[in-house]
Parts: C-alpha cells; sequence; structure tokens
C-alpha cells in the first residue's frame, strides 16, 4: 500500500456512493445485486473511503419515485451487512421510515438531500436515533431546467437557507454536533452557481458546521470541461472522476467529499495534504481554504515552534487484522491507541470556538477509521499512519502516538507491549 493512499484519511472524509437505483445519475444497475454491493462498499473502504453512503431512490431530474417499501428492500440488506463488518454507512434518503429503519440495521449517518424537508417525520428520527445527520440544501425535487435557480446571491442564500434548515434540526432536538451541511451542487443550481459555492465555501464554513460536498460525476463539471464528452461513456466517466479528484484537491479540509470514484479522490485529497503540510498556504479558489487556515488555531506561522499546548485521547480502542501471523491477520484483536496532539489552543479558548481547535469527537473517528483499515504487519506502521491523520488537520503541529497491543503473541507473561512516533508538521521528528 502506498503512502498518498495512507494519508487519504486526513482530515476530509471520504464518502463513496453506493447507489442501489437501476437509474441513478451514474451507477445505476451495476449493483444492485448484494454481493457485487458488498464487494463494491469493501473495494470503497480499501481505497480510502470512511463511510458509504447507500441510496435507493434516485433524485437524478426526471426520475420515478420508488415506494419507500422498495427503497428499503434495497437498502436495508446492505446496509446490515456492511454494519456487520463494521464499516459505517449513510443512509440517502428523504423518507423517515427508511432512515430509521436504517438507522436499526446499523447505518450511523441519515444523509437527507431535502435537508430534513420532505417527510415532516424526518428531523424527529435524527433526533430520537442520535443519527448525524447531512441537511443538504435543495428547493425541490431536482428539475432539469432550473425553474427554482434564481438567486441574488448564490452564496448567502444558499448560506441563510442552510442556517435555517440547522436551526429546525436543533429545534425538533438534534444536537447540533450531530448536523453536516451541505451545499447540494446541481439542485436548484446552475454549474456557475455551483462554481460560486465552491469559490466562497469559507461563507459556509462560517456557520461552524461540518460540510459535506457533492460534485462527484455531476453535470457542472461536464458543463464546464473543454470539449465533447459523451455522457455515460467510459472515457466521459474517467474524466468527470478526474475532475472530481481535482475539485476534492481544491476543497482538501471541508468535513467530507462524497465521491463516486474513491481511489481517485483519495489519491487527490493525499496529494493536497501532503502540499497543506509542507507549503506555505496561500493556494486555493477564492481564498476559500486560506480563509478556513486562518480560522484554526496555530497555523502555520505558529508552526517553528511546537504548542505546548495539548489535546489528549488515551485507549481508543479497536478490533483490527493487523499482525505479523496469518492467525492474527485471521482472528483479529484489539488495539489500544493514544494520540497527543500539539495544538496552539488560545483563540479556540478565547472566543470560547469550537471552529478554533480541533474536534476531539472528529479526530478520534479519523484514528479509529485508519486503524480499521487495510491490516498491516506492524504496530509501527499503524502508529505512523494514525501520525499522518493527525497531522492532516491543519492546526496540529506535533502528534505523538502510541499504540498497544495488550494481546500480542508474546509466550511470556506480560502486560502489554505498544510503540510511540512522535511526528511533527516541519518534519523534525
Ligand atoms: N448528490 C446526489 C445524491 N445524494 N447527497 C448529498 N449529501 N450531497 C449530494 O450532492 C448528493 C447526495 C446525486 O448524485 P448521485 O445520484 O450520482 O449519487
Amino acid at each position: 500500500m502506498s503512502l498518498d493512499r495512507r494519508s487519504s484519511a486526513l482530515g476530509t472524509r471520504i464518502m463513496g456512493v453506493l447507489n442501489m437505483t437501476p437509474d441513478s445519475f451514474s451507477d445505476g444497475g451495476t449493483h444492485q445485486d448484494l454481493d457485487s454491493a458488498l464487494q463494491h462498499a469493501r473495494a470503497m473502504i480499501a481505497q480510502g473511503a470512511t463511510l458509504i453512503d447507500v441510496g435507493g431512490e434516485s433524485t437524478r431530474p426526471g426520475a420515478e419515485r420508488v415506494s419507500p417499501e422498495e427503497e428499503q428492500r434495497r437498502v436495508l440488506p446492505v446496509i446490515a451487512a456492511l454494519s456487520a463488518e463494521d464499516i459505517e454507512t449513510s443512509i440517502d434518503t428523504v423518507n423517515a421510515d427508511t432512515a430509521r429503519l436504517a438507522i436499526e440495521a446499523g447505518a450511523s449517518v441519515i444523509n437527507d438531500v431535502s435537508g430534513g424537508t420532505a417527510d415532516a417525520e424526518m428531523l424527529r428520527v435524527a433526533a430520537s436515533t442520535g443519527a448525524t445527520i447531512v441537511l443538504m440544501h435543495w428547493r425541490g425535487i431536482p428539475d432539469p431546467s432550473h425553474t427554482r435557480s434564481h438567486y441574488t446571491d448564490v452564496v448567502s442564500e444558499v448560506r441563510g437557507e442552510l442556517a435555517a434548515l440547522a436551526e429546525a434540526a436543533i429545534a425538533a432536538g438534534v444536537q447540533r454536533e450531530r448536523i453536516v451541511l451541505d451545499p447540494g451542487l446541481g439542485f436548484d443550481k446552475t454549474a456557475e452557481q455551483g462554481w460560486q459555492l465552491l469559490a466562497e465555501l469559507s461563507e459556509l464554513e462560517s456557520l461552524g458546521y461540518p460540510l459535506l460536498i457533492g460534485v462527484s460525476r455531476k453535470r457542472m463539471l461536464r458543463d464546464t470541461l473543454r470539449g465533447d464528452t459523451h455522457p455515460h461513456s467510459a472515457l466521459d466517466l474517467e474524466r468527470l472522476d478526474a475532475a472530481t479528484a481535482t475539485v476534492s484537491a481544491l476543497i482538501d479540509g471541508v468535513w467530507g467529499v462524497r465521491v463516486h470514484n474513491v481511489e481517485r479522490s483519495a489519491d487527490a485529497l493525499a496529494l493536497a495534504a501532503s502540499i497543506g503540510r509542507t507549503h506555505r498556504h496561500d493556494r486555493r479558489i477564492g481564498g476559500a481554504v486560506a480563509d478556513r487556515d486562518s480560522q484554526c488555531a496555530g497555523t502555520l506561522a505558529h508552526s517553528e515552534q511546537p504548542a505546548r499546548d495539548r489535546i489528549t485521547l488515551t485507549g481508543l480502542e479497536v478490533f483490527a487484522h493487523h499482525g505479523v501471523f496469518e492467525f492474527e491477520r485471521e482472528q483479529g484483536q484489539k488495539f489500544l491507541i493514544d494520540a497527543e496532539i500539539s495544538i496552539d489552543l488560545r483563540p479556540a479558548a478565547a472566543g470560547d470556538a469550537l471552529a478554533q481547535t480541533v474536534h476531539y469527537g472528529e479526530l478520534a473517528e479519523a484514528i479509529l477509521a485508519a486503524a480499521k483499515r487495510d491490516p498491516v504487519d506492524l504496530i509501527e506502521t499503524l502508529a505512523e499512519r494514525i501520525a499522518t491523520v493527525a497531522l492532516g488537520y491543519s492546526a496540529v503541529q506535533q502528534a505523538q502516538i502510541t499504540v498497544h497491543k495488550p494481546d500480542a503473541p508474546i509466550d511470556a507473561s506480560f502486560a502489554d507491549v505498544s510503540v510511540t512516533v512522535v511526528r511533527s508538521r516541519d518534519g523534525r521528528s
């Protein structure tokens, strides 16, 4: 496994699309069969996805609505099977019943492209199950003729409408930390409006919620690429996936990207993160990422002197299949991870602002996702991988990672064996 692939679980999560629909935007019909759907999901996880987004009803303009029963027949077995394999899933639905059953089957995230507006019960389901909910911006069932895409200022209007969606969710009992917002590229937005939103992501981020971006294989890419494309040909998909990966790299740092071709975007994000770690940040579209960086504590201006402030997570437990021996690979065992990150906490403390620090819950999730990914022989390698993930957060100046293997195959009686790596953003350790 290559180093760049490994670092794909950096700050930005990759949500791999698994459309169980015969008429989806782009992969309709290919994964209807449970086994091939599971295989595709496993492949996406191996390529760097942290979450699989399972959908049973297409939101493609002009697509037929399906009954909730049919939708559930398509998605629930896949979600149950993936959960049994410890693969995290989200349910892409606008139906509250489907969302509830999906959560019961093991999904942890509801991805609602209607932002909780299509089904009056949706927000209550999110509140009562405690699931994370992605609230996407739309103005109704996708309309190819863009009759609802009239905006005076698309960024501030989408921002305002997203804020209202989040407030409605909180009023219904959803915890603020469980809300992710998505500008809904292609949904009641022209290509031009989509690009404007991407150029000013920092405006949306200033709402204080994590952002998910779904640009993968969208028409705004095709509209922007030069020359003829032949919709749905292999060449067309390849170009769209390359374009998706390019955009993923440009918006690296958002909470998540929803993509069909995980490998391409994982590579692009890893490369972007490498540049981000070694370059003084003055790249980006419309300054979006520069703004984000300056909002973060401990930007590169502080990085020459590692901060003495720290966030420490200890005893993160994960069951995984790392090890040199065949039986370790087959049976798996418990690993415990301690992570101590150095970060200047003064801005967060001064403003009492979560956006100015690293969300330790998110860090824990990113570490666990990295630890669950493809097995390696050595806990040294695992610790290195996790340090890379921690340093993917732009505010983190130094990461000290200890991986414990308390049930390691050692004949002597022993309490624990562990390795520790200390890695700095400036590469000095
Ligand atoms: N796009 C599609 C479906 N679900 N969910 C979120 N959160 N954001 C999106 O942009 C989004 C979505 C349509 O694309 P597909 O049919 O190719 O999956």
